[in-house]
């Protein structure tokens, strides 16, 4: 997928607007559909927590090979079953540390990847409860995806000498990727100073007219350029290639993303009449 077209984010930084957007109030259980204000009313919701050892019905373990080296990175990575693990009430999301994907199969740093077995998702309010791992050299990340032209996207970068990360910290990247084959629409913003030992929620609002990114409810992002109009599949993952412009890495130590809660507020195509 689009990972070249990450690495060249940096030629072509876009400033993106921080419109005043309201809460994160919504109105639930009306007679149909979840109003959130600010983005609409979206028919369908899932609430996925993690007791217990195995992924809620409704999730999948992506199970993919993606050939970065293809498009010039160091090495290749793969999703693997293994490194997605619920366990003490989350879901953990890991790139495993100590790896050396030079003499890996496939050269291939093994990673991991939650996908919904919604695949017709078009338009949504998303909101992830998670630790993100600070071990350096991963990306990880929600995002929505039908291609690599029609995706939004919440990163975080966790290795600060990240040519993607221009100001020397490990932040959080928000980007619509380009619908058109042209530039993507992309920033960045510091991500919570304990974003490596505290739950946080990040959200993504998708609308027809917009995406907007919130940490906390709090908007740091809204963008009205290259928004995805078709529908497709919500994801989780965290994985690394290598490549200095983006994910660098592998990492030395584990990486685990933990996910607490996820929140999902959507309509499909043929959710009109679902009330
Ligand atoms: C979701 O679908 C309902 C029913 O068609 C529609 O009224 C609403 O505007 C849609 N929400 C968004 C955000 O497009
Ligand atoms: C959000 C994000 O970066 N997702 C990436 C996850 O990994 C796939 C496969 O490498 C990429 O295509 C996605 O863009």
């Amino acid at each position: 997928m689009s990972l070249f077209t990450k690495s060249l984010f940096l030629l072509n930084i876009l400033a993106s607007s921080t419109d005043a957007l309201p809460t994160n109030s919504i109105r639930a259980a009306q007679a149909c559909g979840n109003t959130i204000e600010g983005a609409g009313t979206f028919m369908k919701s899932a609430t996925y927590t993690f007791p217990g050892t195995t992924l809620p019905e409704g999730l999948h373990r992506s199970p993919d090979l993606i050939r970065d080296q293809d498009y010039g990175a160091p090495y290749n990575h793969i999703f693997e079953a293994k490194n997605v693990v619920v366990k003490d009430g989350f879901l953990n999301i890991i790139v495993p540390g100590g790896q050396n994907p030079a003499s890996a199969p496939n050269q291939a740093i093994s990673s991991a990847e939650v996908f919904t077995t919604e695949s017709d998702i078009l338009y949504a309010s998303v909101r992830t409860h998670a630790i993100f791992s600070t071990e350096p050299g991963t990306c990880q990340s929600s995002f929505f995806y039908k291609t690599d032209n029609q995706e939004t996207d919440i990163e975080y970068l966790s290795d600060p000498t990240s040519q993607s990360n221009v100001d020397g910290t490990a932040d959080l990247h928000y980007t619509n990727q380009a619908i058109d084959g042209g530039d993507s629409t992309w920033s960045h913003k510091p991500a919570p100073g304990d974003i490596g030992t505290a739950v946080h929620e990040y959200r993504i609002d998708w609308t027809r007219d917009f995406t907007a990114f919130f940490v906390d409810g709090v908007l740091q992002e809204k963008k009205t350029e290259n928004v995805p109009t078709e529908p497709g599949t919500w994801l989780w993952n965290n994985w690394s290639n290598g490549d200095r412009g983006w994910s660098v890495g592998p990492p030395r130590g584990d990486s685990v993303m933990k996910v607490q809660k996820i929140e999902m507020f959507y309509n499909t195509t043929g959710s009109a009449g679902s009330c």
